[in-house]
């Protein structure tokens, strides 16, 4: 157990993100985005599903119902993030009074129902602008633009909020949006760009780390990564290759620069053998790493990555379409490793292994290699196909019970003695799903996109309400 208490109790809430929740993308003055070039450009190959954010699910003009409603269901603590567009339409520069009043209000709802805000600063937008200009993370600018951003938010928010991360998922940002391309800005197998765009991002990262120390903001300020356990199959020839390939790949090049405030030493080992420029990579950037080293770690957990012996060319997969494609969410990277097949797999619609026990490795794994760092569960969920009754009610049965098997792994976790001291699940409410839209359900509660975003609460939501209520935890 680390020294830290990131809060009296052990955090049991839901997650969201602005852009999945909030819509309202053009109201007041909000700039464009990203994800709103995504939605709105006519005719976008990469929109397979032809979806559209713009309204997401209306937190924009539910947040007051949709907080009470969390505190009804016991919540203690509630995640979500900050649009950088809404705050700073242009970027950089002027602040807009419309967007800072609309999360004071959502904090200070929170507050008002005793639940603890927990701020990503970005969860995937950037505006786009920056990406137009100069390829968004890709370029170092975007560094200093992230940092003037994120001070910002400090300034206007830290006085309420006292539990920040710096960013959602860096690495899977990147990876979806250079490698597998279903995301903006849509490149596909450009592997020198998720390098570069992960470490660009770490960099910025501990800027708003260091920054936040050295300005004595109460609270405490972490990064969120989507961490999968690497296991290596019985049958892989060189195994101690392919774990420390992978394991740089997914987890060590995230965790190393915000946990250890180092460049992991087989970065550019690694990176050269396989023909890659590294110019990219700055040892002097340490300096900074070291003194932007995070307080807590965030772990998105879903999945684990089960890997075997390179066998060729760079292939990727996706699944984007549900039940319609057999196609699994898969990589194979040239000399590195290819993601195999595990036997006895189940997995969701959207190819997806279901492995509730990666849960508890996860936080083992994490916990081991970076000890003292306590650990927060910042995304765990199960996306289904949501079939409501004529009332709206969901039964969902199928999420219960994969959710109680991940519960069960992280409440075991605290009782072996790893300093979990959160679990707040994806998502609080349904949320947009980035390339599926409301297809691809996580939520505990129902919103009808068709009937004036109604929320109604599932099943799981008053089975969460329970798994709560029994599990109070003094931190
Ligand atoms: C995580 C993201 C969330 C959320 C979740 C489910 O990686 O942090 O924003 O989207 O995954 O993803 P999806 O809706 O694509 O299935």
């Amino acid at each position: 157990m680390s020294n830290v208490k990131l809060n009296d109790k052990f955090m049991w809430g839901g997650a969201i993100a602005a852009y999945q929740a909030e819509g309202g993308w053009n109201v007041d003055d909000k700039g464009y985005s990203n994800w709103d070039h995504f939605s709105n450009s006519d005719n976008n190959p990469f929109n397979i599903n032809n979806v559209s954010g713009n309204d997401a699910t209306d937190f924009y003009h539910h947040y007051k119902e949709d907080i009470k409603l969390l505190a009804e269901g016991g919540h203690n603590s509630f995640r979500f993030s900050l649009s950088w567009t809404r705050i700073i339409p242009e970027g950089v520069g002027k602040r807009s009074a419309a967007g800072i009043a609309f999360y004071n209000d959502v904090i200070n709802t929170c507050l008002k129902y005793g639940l603890e805000p927990n701020v990503t600063i970005h969860h995937y937008d950037i505006p786009q602008k920056f990406e137009d200009e100069f390829g968004g993370w890709k370029d170092k600018r975007l560094i200093d633009y992230y940092f003037d951003y994120a001070k910002v938010c400090l300034e206007e928010f830290g006085d309420r909020v006292k539990l920040w991360t710096t960013l959602n998922e860096p690495r899977f940002y990147s990876y979806c949006g250079y490698v597998m391309g279903n995301w903006p800005p849509h490149k596909h197998k450009d592997l020198q760009s998720y390098w570069e765009t992960v470490y660009n991002q770490l960099i910025a990262s501990a800027k708003v780390v260091k920054y936040f120390k050295e300005n004595n903001y109460e609270g405490y300020i972490g990064i969120v990564h989507d961490h999968g356990t690497v296991e290596v199959s019985p049958e892989t020839r060189d195994k101690e290759y392919v774990y420390n390939h992978a394991e740089l790949f997914f987890n060590s090049l995230v965790l190393d620069m915000c946990a250890k405030g180092k460049i992991p030493t087989n970065l550019e080992k690694f990176l050269k053998e396989s023909g890659y420029d590294t110019s990219f990579i700055n040892y002097q950037d340490e300096n900074l790493l070291k003194e932007g080293i995070v307080d807590f770690l965030g772990i998105n957990s879903y999945q684990r990555f089960y890997v075997t012996d390179s066998t060729g060319e760079t292939i990727v997969t996706h699944n984007n379409t549900g039940k319609k494609s057999n196609e699994k969410e898969s990589i194979k990277l040239k000399d590195w490793f290819d993601i195999t097949e595990p036997e006895h797999v189940s997995r969701n619609f959207w190819g997806r292994e279901v492995y509730p026990e990666a849960i508890y490795k996860g936080i083992k794994d994490v916990s081991e290699k970076y000890p003292g760092f306590p650990i927060v569960i910042t995304e765990n969920g199960h996306a289904v196909y949501d079939t409501p009754d004529e009332t709206g009610y969901v039964e969902d049965d199928d999420r219960i019970e994969v959710l109680q098997q991940f519960v069960d792994y992280v409440l075991k976790a605290r009782d072996d003695g790893y300093d979990v001291q959160g679990y707040f699940v994806w998502s609080a409410f349904d949320v947009w799903s980035w390339v599926n839209g409301y297809v691809k359900r996580y939520g505990l509660i129902r919103v009808d996109e068709n009937d004036n975003f109604k929320r109604i609460p599932k099943k799981s939501f008053y089975w969460f309400k329970d798994i709560i209520k029994t599990n109070q935890i003094t931190l």
